[in-house]
């Protein structure tokens, strides 16, 4: 079904963090990748090229998380909404427990910085320039195909193992079920953007919580970002990418909520030829920042710990393409 829809696909990217003063216009100029040695590509190389390689690259894994009404694919290689039981698209299953209605195509991790002058990328955009695995000390990746690197998932009876500490995962449990993946961005990126490396590696932490209401309706992750690779990195720039289906794609509409820093995706009439005339909609949104210096500022965190001379660094921009 999804073959003769390539055309259709529209994206919607939720950007965060910049360095100071940084305008969503120039957010939006940032994130329209690709940028190969600062020099943009056009839109047919884009279009082309984002359909090269939709396969998972060697010693990708995946799972859901499954603990409340959003059954949502994690992966160990960027992408977001992954299905390792179909093998690929379509995995944030709402509700829970059926395979008729997903409200995500797919979605993906998206960093871009400088380095040196040089415009660098590490993103999930259909194809991926994440591979599995840690960056070791010397600042070679690991080996991507090292069974250790899995998409580990544990819960209250199954508690994190010293094997998934040791990549960087919570030693406690977040919510009633939590997912742990670490990746790099030290492999190809021939089949996106075609930069070289970051040198990134990002732990990703994914939980749920077995309740009612309005956590029964969400998931968190969490990407702790090492720069590993041993290149400065200026104007860093983090983002979530989202191709939403919202169970037929033909009828979708996007937006974005720059108040509540949310951008969100439902269907643009009353009846999805999915979902009939009950259809979710879905949203993502950034429940904290990066943290950086900022001498004289106060940052204060969800808990209401505080930090002297920090501020969380928000949401700059959103938008949509198609
Ligand atoms: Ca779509
Ligand atoms: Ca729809
Ligand atoms: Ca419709």
């Amino acid at each position: 079904m999804r073959s003769a829809m390539s055309s259709r696909r529209a994206g919607i990217i939720l950007i965060l963090l910049g360095a100071a003063a940084v305008s969503a216009q120039t957010a939006r100029g940032q994130s329209k990748l690709p940028v190969k040695h600062s020099t943009a590509a056009t839109c047919e190389d884009f279009q082309e090229r984002k359909h090269q390689r939709l396969s998972k690259p060697l010693g990708g894994d995946a799972a859901l998380l499954d603990i409340n009404l959003v059954e949502f694919g994690v992966s160990n290689f960027g992408n977001l909404a992954y299905d390792p039981v179909a093998g690929g698209y379509q995995g944030l299953y709402y509700p829970a427990g059926q395979r008729w209605g997903s409200v995500l195509y797919t979605g993906g991790i998206w960093l871009v910085g400088d380095v040196n002058g040089d415009i660098r990328s590490a993103s999930c955009q259909y194809s991926t320039e994440y591979q599995p695995g840690m960056i070791l000390p010397d600042g070679t990746a690991d080996d991507p195909e090292d069974d250790q690197y899995q998409v580990y998932k544990f819960d209250a009876e199954n508690p994190p193992t010293p094997e998934a500490i040791a990549q960087g995962c919570p030693s406690e449990l977040l919510g009633d079920q939590m997912l742990y993946s670490v990746m790099n961005d030290l492999g190809t990126h021939e089949y996106l953007n075609d930069t070289d490396p970051l040198g990134v590696e990002i732990q990703q932490t994914t939980w749920g919580y077995d309740a009612e209401g309005a956590l029964a309706n969400v998931v968190f992750s969490r990407f702790r970002i090492i720069n590993k690779g041993g290149n400065q990195i200026r104007n860093a720039y983090f983002a979530l990418f989202y191709d939403p289906d919202i169970g037929d794609n033909n009828d979708d509409a996007s937006g974005a909520d720059s108040v509540l820093g949310l951008v969100y995706a439902y269907n643009g009439d009353a009846y999805d030829e999915q979902y009939g005339v009950q259809v979710p909609a879905f949203a993502s949104d950034f429940f904290q920042g990066p943290i950086v210096d900022a001498p004289g500022e106060t940052a204060v965190l969800n808990d209401g710990i505080t930090l002297a001379n920090k501020r969380i660094l928000g949401q700059t921009a959103a938008f949509h393409f198609t």
